[in-house]
């Protein structure tokens, strides 16, 4: 039958959240069997199924062989279907409908990591969001239509872990060296966050009583080797689940909660319903074979799988364009939750790092989305810093405004509203405006425009009336595809200080809005206003946006003694480092003099390494290579970066003397009353070594190499490492191969091993072969690609040269394997348009050669949007 002249999905359509409609049927129930074979699966379906609304019975089906098909008891002829590439559609269904099918998949050879796929020789896992179910079977996979999910897992004995979402009620042999198990999820969910596993794994077991009483067990599958490396994300589990409740009134649903360990994954994890996947690298956690960065990393991702259960699991989005209601809101949950674990300030700190290094330059540049996109080609695509990062931001500049009180008043209204639905970003502004009785439907605004705003700010201080003025102005980078940008509505948290005494004052305006008596928020909503402050009486030193109140480029016109002076008395944390950061950006982009940032650091650092060591290590953020050229716009040279922060870093090492060495051998990490500040010591120390390195000290090589061998912990073996690799020390090839023998078989050590020399300064074409051609590199193992490919990119001038050809060949060899890396990694050279010529004209001319070259969604939207510009 010819489909064409029916509603069907064209293989690279736009699809418009306009266009938004109802789905035709609604499912009931699901009873799905997956039997799994070395050759096939065999997946059988019965879908009940009732009319909502007016149209064809639309099933989405993707790669799938259909062996069978009846409804309502009675087998369909092809002629009684419309089969294409993307979906079956039948016609004139009646109202109540009961669907078979009987379909064969091929997971031994699905390499793109989507539905269900072989990740290693004894285990296979699924990946169903968001469009991976109907790769499993026939299904309206759309995250609106919710139903009860029975399952049957069929399998070899080999293959001792059969699991999927919900209880188990039954368990028994299918014939000869066969077994199953069967498992019904009460709760309705929508098909992406169906899961299923098949496995020889081995399980670490806890339990957790919930504040309703209820006995929840807790399992964390994962190969027996890396079973005593569970013990961090069990904790960190147990810890967000009593944070939940006393944070969101959010009590654990089900009578299990299951996580499982796989090294082959496209991110870092996955919420399915009580029934966690996720990357070893988001799960092993060990100080012995895992870094400071990556420990911390792991109880923040169990942390954002755990509260997605209410937050897109329990509530779920309408359809894909709301993706970041469900993730801004869960990756802000997680920041809140981090903030807990470790120095608050540093939390903030590196949230708003890496929202500077990543959806800054992406929403200024040609990938620039609203948070809520509203078209895309390939939604894998919006799985982005904007979607994720900024999404938090939004829903952060909506707690600030309302503080602690309120914005519960207003997620206690969201959760009683929503649970078991489907919903808007709409639905979220308007329950958390009911229920905290304050109206944030400007807040809309956030999420509909793309764009950084520009936050100019002037300060006027006038002696003979006391008073102190702030004008604000607003502004945003016009837009062709989004012409009527407007105002947004930005909390600007600030604070007063003296400048004398260095203290902070009593703010005492009208204007702001949670006024408590050190601190204020303003809620700067128009495109230009200001407030006055009274009763000044001589004149201050302004801090703004303190912790980052709004995601906005804030410019004030601080001399560089008033920046010093922030990093010396301001106590905001966050807002110190950031000092700092203008600071040092000023010497590295516009030549400022690098002393008064020293004379600053040298005065607050012995007080700020007693208090808090890991802000202290922070202090020496010196911003990368990679996120000055994203502030560069045009005729950017990564060359002349290159140089500018050389010439600084060996500036600070002459300057610094001996406290350089003096504060290495005085910090003991063990000696360290907890983590984060053991953390921080271990920092602060690698960041000495660094600088002895560069001051030529006659020691550091042996100094580094014993830091190397005395040690049991990755971050201290790491830094070593790193100092002696990448100064080309006389001991580099002995430590290299050293780990080598000593991490071969711990793959994610091993990650490191392959970043290290990838990121070598003087890594060149060869050492990438080197290490691409290594028999441990695996194209098939996306933590292993990452590794090597971002390593190279921690040095702009490598990925803009040698790197171009790389990123190029990996796009084009993944486009059909795995089109999803294969869309992310070519982003490392989206900002192509900034470069100077002749670079700019050649990297465009060899992304103009790959188009004809792939075909994927994924690689084909991004290449055409990255070369949109
Ligand atoms: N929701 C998943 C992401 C799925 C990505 C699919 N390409 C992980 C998370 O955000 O928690
Ligand atoms: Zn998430």
């Amino acid at each position: 039958m010819n489909i064409a002249a029916n509603p069907v999905i064209e293989a690279n359509q736009t699809v418009y959240l306009k266009d938004y409609q109802k789905p035709s049927y609604l499912v009931d129930s699901i009873d799905l069997d997956i039997q799994v074979y070395d050759d096939h699966t065999q997946v059988n379906a019965k879908l009940v199924m009732q009319r909502q609304t007016a149209g064809n019975l639309v099933l989405l089906g993707r790669d799938l062989e259909l062996k069978s098909i009846s409804l309502n008891g009675k087998q369909l002829t092809e002629n009684e279907y419309l089969l294409d590439a993307e979906q079956l559609v039948i016609q004139n269904a009646p109202d109540q409908v009961i669907l078979e099918t009987s379909v064969v998949i091929h997971p031994e050879s699905n390499t793109q990591l989507e539905g269900l796929y072989q990740a290693a020789g004894d285990l296979f896992v699924t990946q169903n969001e968001p469009e991976g179910f109907r790769k499993i079977t026939f299904y309206p996979d759309r995250p609106d239509v919710l139903s009860v999910f029975t399952t049957r897992v069929e399998a070899d004995k080999k293959f001792p872990v059969l699991l999927a979402n919900g209880n188990l009620i039954e368990a028994g042999e299918a014939g000869e060296s066969r077994h199953y198990t069967i498992w019904q999820d009460p709760t309705k969910k929508p098909s992406y966050l169906f899961a299923c596993v098949i496995g020889d794994l081995a399980v670490l077991k806890d339990r957790y009583t919930t504040s309703e009483g209820r006995d929840v067990a807790l399992e964390i599958y994962a190969e027996e080797k890396d079973i005593p490396k569970c013990h961090i994300a069990m904790e960190a589990l147990k810890h967000s689940m009593r944070w939940d409740e006393e944070h969101y009134g959010r009590p654990y649903d089900l009578d299990n909660y299951m996580i499982v360990a796989t090294s082959a994954f496209n991110m870092g994890a996955m919420e399915n319903k009580g029934l966690n996947i996720f990357n070893t690298s988001c799960v092993l956690a060990d100080e012995e074979y895992t870094t400071d960065a990556a420990i911390m990393r792991v109880q923040s991702v169990i942390a954002h799988e755990y509260f997605h259960n209410w937050t897109g699991n329990r509530i779920t989005c309408r359809d894909w364009f709301q993706l970041c209601l469900k993730e801004g809101l869960t990756v802000f949950r997680d920041q809140s939750f981090s903030e807990d674990l470790q120095s608050a300030a540093v939390q903030r700190i590196d949230d708003v790092a890496v929202l500077k290094a990543h959806q800054f330059p992406e929403d200024s540049g040609p990938l620039s989305h609203p948070p809520r996109p509203d078209h895309f080609v390939e939604i894998n695509n919006f799985y982005t810093a904007t979607v994720y990062e900024k999404g938090a931001e939004i829903n952060r500049m909506m707690a600030t405004l309302l503080g602690k009180e309120k914005f519960r008043l207003g997620t206690d209204e969201y959760f009683k509203r929503h649970d078991g639905q489907a919903v808007t970003v709409e639905d979220w502004i308007a329950a958390l405006s009911a229920g905290s009785g304050v109206d944030l439907s400007a807040f809309l605004t956030w999420y509909n425009q793309p764009g950084t705003p520009k936050l100019e700010v002037h300060g006027r201080y006038d002696a003979g009336a006391q008073t102190y003025t702030l004008n604000f102005k607003q502004s945003l980078k016009s837009n062709a595809k989004y012409p009527n940008l407007k105002a947004l509505p930005i909390p600007v948290a600030l604070a007063l200080f003296d400048q004398a005494t260095g203290e902070q004052l009593v703010l005492n305006s009208e204007a702001l809005f949670e006024n408590s008596v050190q601190d204020g928020v303003y809620l700067f909503d128009q495109n230009e206003a200001s407030i006055q402050f009274i009763g000044v009486e001589t004149q201050p030193i302004v801090s703004l946006l303190r912790s980052f109140s709004a995601p906005v480029n804030l410019e004030f016109n601080y001399s560089d003694e008033e920046l010093a002076f922030l990093l010396q008395y301001e106590t905001n944390g966050f807002n110190q480092w950031q000092a700092a950061q203008t600071l040092l950006e000023r010497i590295l982009l516009n030549g400022h003099d690098a002393q008064i940032y020293l004379d600053a650091i040298q005065k607050t650092l012995p007080f700020v390494i007693a208090k808090d060591p890991l802000l202290a290590s922070r202090l020496f953020d010196i911003p990368s290579e990679g996120y000055l050229g994203s502030r560069i716009d045009t005729d950017y040279n990564p060359i002349i970066v290159n140089e500018a922060r050389e010439a600084l870093l060996n500036t600070l090492a002459r300057e610094l003397g001996n406290f350089v060495k003096d504060t290495y051998l005085s910090l003991d990490p063990v000696a360290q009353k907890d983590f984060s500040q053991a953390m921080g010591v271990r920092s602060l120390k690698n960041i000495m070594l660094n600088f002895m390195a560069r001051q030529g000290d006659v020691d550091v090589f042996d100094l580094a190499y014993e830091q190397y061998q005395n040690t049991s912990n990755m971050s201290e073996r790491l830094g070593a490492l790193k100092v002696l690799v990448w100064n080309d020390a006389p001991q580099a090839q002995d430590v290299l191969q050293d780990f080598y023998t000593r991490f071969k078989d711990e793959a994610l050590s091993l990650d490191q091993w392959f970043m290290i020399q990838a990121a070598h300064p003087k890594a060149t074409a060869e050492t990438i072969a080197y290490l691409t051609s290594h028999v441990d590199y695996d194209l098939g193992v996306p933590n292993r690609i990452r590794s090597v490919s971002g390593g190279l990119n921690a040095n702009p001038v490598n990925t803009w040269s040698f790197g171009v050809q790389h990123f190029i060949h990996l796009a084009q060899y993944l486009d059909e394997k795995n089109p999803i890396i294969g869309a992310r990694l070519l982003q490392a050279l989206s900002r192509w348009y900034t470069l100077a010529e002749p670079q700019r004209s050649q990297v465009k001319a060899k992304l103009e050669a790959l188009k004809p070259q792939v075909k994927s969604k994924n690689v084909t939207e991004t290449l055409n949007s990255m070369l949109s510009i």
